[in-house]
């Protein structure tokens, strides 16, 4: 067992507020809360088809509980113990116990959210410089942005044309969104994080809510669809410590925030414009006001998110340490022909040498997404690795929703994840019988060539996401 030492996960993203933010101090001030994975143990137990035993037939659930834990989900446990010590000779003693497939330590995984800023002034629209690396040709607009017809369409750098952000380093989706291009509903993205502001004028439309607890089915609490939560009308929220709940609304800030990247209502006159503004989000909270949470409380959402058919998941945190159960919850995610979609971290530092999970896990189902400024340099904070990261994307300075019907601008491998997830959901609402690596493929092959040749080495495919290359399969590699 290496699954000893302690690790923190981390939400990827780095705040700067701008706007009006109704949110509460304490949602962003809040200490870390006192959770200890130290005590608790993952437990997978063999399926019994599988074991040579047999013995989970012949074993109550009182007595499986007493000796693995409490069932959290169909294929987890949770052993809690009192002591680390404990937890450590619990280990020892399940892994040669022969109805266990494996036993590791659970991990807290909480919000990183430091290098606050001042807001910063949104530069006026600038002449663009000469294209480079790009060789779309961006059509006639005329010289004001007014469509969509969203008020903070001009802070928004990374989806604008260039001759209004001064960048060529954009995502290039506005002439995609000129051609009707804007999202399928069909295509429902899982946002694993801290919840969903669902109320937030830029979002509510956008929530994917489940027919099978819909009208008085939401509130009568009796599992109407019997998938295992009760009255799940918006998302589920998963927390051992505070309590599972129907309640998936955003007390932090980062789920919000990355949520509105995806697909904030666009061309509503009103805030800002999502990428792919009509595919739907489904809230998914694992971690708290406080942004900390347990690893297993994220595994079992993304069960939940492949259980309630999302096309994408985002995942904008990440784990020090490999864990099986994640890799499991993966896997069975690209069984059902899901993407995952995974921020690379915030540390600056290889991770083809240290570990970033689930970024860097081996399953061809993930994409792992590095972050990018606007003169298309990897950023300083973002990770990176030839081998486990895979494309970049804008992160610097992105505007988003913030709970409360704010607004304000975020950095990090966080804000430049669910820009892949927003690309891949348009590819898929034109193109719906793709497989995962074929859209994959297009993201890799068809990314603006990442300028600096430094950068390039440190990239699998070499390139920024560009949505019409994508989307149309032009300019490929
Ligand atoms: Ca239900
Ligand atoms: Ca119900
Ligand atoms: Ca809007």
């Amino acid at each position: 067992m290496s699954f000893m030492r302690y690790n923190a996960v981390f939400l990827l993203g780095i705040t700067t507020f701008s706007g009006a933010i109704a949110f509460g101090d304490s949602a962003h001030a809040a200490a870390p809360r006192s959770l200890n994975a130290e005590v608790r143990v993952i437990v997978k137990l063999k399926s019994v088809k599988n074991s040579n035993s047999g013995a989970q037939k012949i074993q109550s659930e009182s007595v499986l509980s007493k000796r693995y834990g409490s069932r959290v989900s169909d294929s987890l446990r949770i052993l809690e113990t009192t002591t680390a010590s404990e937890a450590a000779e619990a280990l020892f003693a399940l892994s040669s116990d022969p109805t266990v497939e494996y036993a590791e330590l659970d991990q807290v995984i909480s919000v990183e959210m430091g290098r606050k800023k001042k807001r910063p002034t949104t530069p006026p629209p600038t002449p663009a410089p000469p294209p480079s690396g790009s060789a779309v040709t961006l059509p006639a607009v005329p010289n004001t942005l007014n469509f969509p017809s969203d008020t903070k369409l001009s802070e928004q750098w990374s989806v604008i044309p260039s001759k209004f952000s001064g960048s060529s380093y954009g995502i290039n989706v506005y002439p995609l969104w000129q051609r009707a291009v804007t999202g399928s509903s069909n295509i429902v993205v899982a946002i694993v994080d801290t919840g969903i502001d669902h109320s937030h004028p830029d979002l509510s439309a956008r929530i994917f809510h489940n027919a099978g607890e819909a009208g008085a089915l939401a509130k009568n609490g009796i599992d109407d669809d019997h998938n295992g939560f009760v009255d799940d009308y918006t998302g589920w929220r998963f927390d051992s410590d505070a309590g599972d709940g129907n309640d998936a609304s955003d007390d932090h800030t980062h789920g919000t925030h990355v949520s509105g990247i995806i697909s904030a209502q666009s061309n509503n006159s009103a805030g800002m414009a999502g990428i792919s503004w009509g595919s739907r989000l489904l809230p998914v909270r694992a971690l708290d006001a406080s942004g900390s949470g347990y690893l297993s409380d994220a595994v079992r959402g993304i069960q939940y998110a492949t259980a309630m058919g999302a096309k994408i998941i985002n995942i904008s945190w990440g784990a020090g340490s490999s864990s099986q159960a994640l890799k499991d919850a993966i896997g069975s995610a690209r069984a059902k022909g899901i993407l995952v979609v995974a921020a690379a971290g915030n540390d600056g530092v290889d991770t083809d040498v240290e570990g970033h999970y689930p970024s860097a896990l081996d399953l061809d189902n993930i994409i792992s997404v590095a972050a990018t400024n606007r003169t298309g340099y990897l950023e300083s904070f973002s990770n990176f690795g030839v081998k486990t990261v895979d494309i970049t994307a804008p992160g610097r300075t992105i505007l988003s929703t913030l709970p409360g019907g704010g607004y304000g601008t975020m950095s990090g491998t966080s804000m430049a994840t669910p820009m892949i997830s927003g690309v891949a959901a348009l590819i898929w609402s034109g193109n719906p019988n793709l497989t995962i690596a074929q859209v994959r493929d297009r993201i890799f092959k068809c990314s603006t060539i990442l300028p600096r040749t430094t950068d390039r080495s440190r990239i699998a495919s070499g390139g920024i996401v560009n949505a019409w290359n994508a989307y149309h399969q032009q300019n490929c590699r």
